[in-house]
């Protein structure tokens, strides 16, 4: 099964899927081995693999080492065109829809597509939504956009629904990578409300508490990226709140 059926189809069902994102530069890829068993042994659903900037050109070898060492699979998150590999299973097309920056809301799409149409890879289609998390992020600074307040709450649903509107197949909500106030469970709540399409929440989540807090309010994906790798034993109880969130909200 394609991987945005299986998305659309856990949401029908109100089951919950996890994600651990993987920053290729950050990552030791002597340490993949064990990220991907532990992963597996946890029950992660996907590795989500990318940066906004990547120095080091250790792409392809990252995704191989994963791939050696279990089945989860693997979806690009590009943080730029350069960001491509074949050897990943999908990868999110990002525009961000938050921004009026047009080079990413469109510009880097047409530059990239003709290479993407002949790929193997599973393209979907993602409205990102980068909201403020309290710190300056990279994101921010690479795109030189400006986040969505994280108190407009109406402002994150108007930005959803115009980016479903206009056909995108997934919305992410990110507070950016070490985000100190994660996004907040009402604008989670507010946006869950407004769209049909899955919603992919990140940035800054770094307990179990808060993974299911987000998916009580309506997060269909939680990802997950610093505070594994800062304690990779903590995916087992992440990836757990996560999947037990679901089974709670959906009784
Ligand atoms: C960033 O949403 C991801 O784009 C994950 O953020 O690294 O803070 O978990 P963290």
């Amino acid at each position: 099964m394609q991987l945005l059926e299986e998305l659309t189809r856990a949401k029908e069902s109100g089951e919950k899927k996890f994600a651990v994102l993987i920053d290729p530069d950050r990552a030791r890829i002597k340490n993949m081995e064990r990220l991907a068993m532990l992963s597996q042994e946890a029950g992660v659903d996907y590795f989500l693999i990318g940066g906004s900037l990547l120095v080091n050109n250790v792409l392809d070898d990252c995704l191989s080492e994963i791939k050696k060492h279990c089945d989860i699979p693997l979806i690009l998150f590009p943080g730029d065109s350069y960001q491509l590999s074949y050897r990943a299973d999908a990868l999110l097309f990002l525009s961000l829809i938050s921004g009026r920056n047009a080079e990413l809301l469109i510009g880097k799409h047409v530059i990239t597509a003709p290479y993407l149409k002949l790929s193997p890879l599973e393209i979907i289609s993602c409205g990102y939504m980068l909201v403020d998390g309290g710190v300056p992020t990279t994101v921010s600074y690479i795109s030189n956009t400006q986040p969505i307040p994280s108190d407009k709450d109406d402002i994150a649903v108007c930005t959803a629904i115009a980016g479903e509107m206009l056909g995108l197949k997934s919305i992410y909500l990110d507070a950016g990578s070490g985000a100190i106030t994660p996004v907040s469970a009402e604008m989670i709540a507010a946006v869950s409300g407004a769209v049909e399409v899955p919603i992919i929440v990140g940035g800054g989540i770094s307990t179990p508490e808060k993974a299911a807090l987000n998916v009580r309010a309506g997060a269909d994906m939680i990802v997950v990226g610093n505070a594994l790798e800062r304690d990779p034993l903590l995916v087992k109880e992440l990836a757990h709140a996560v999947h037990t969130a679901t089974t709670m909200s959906s009784i």
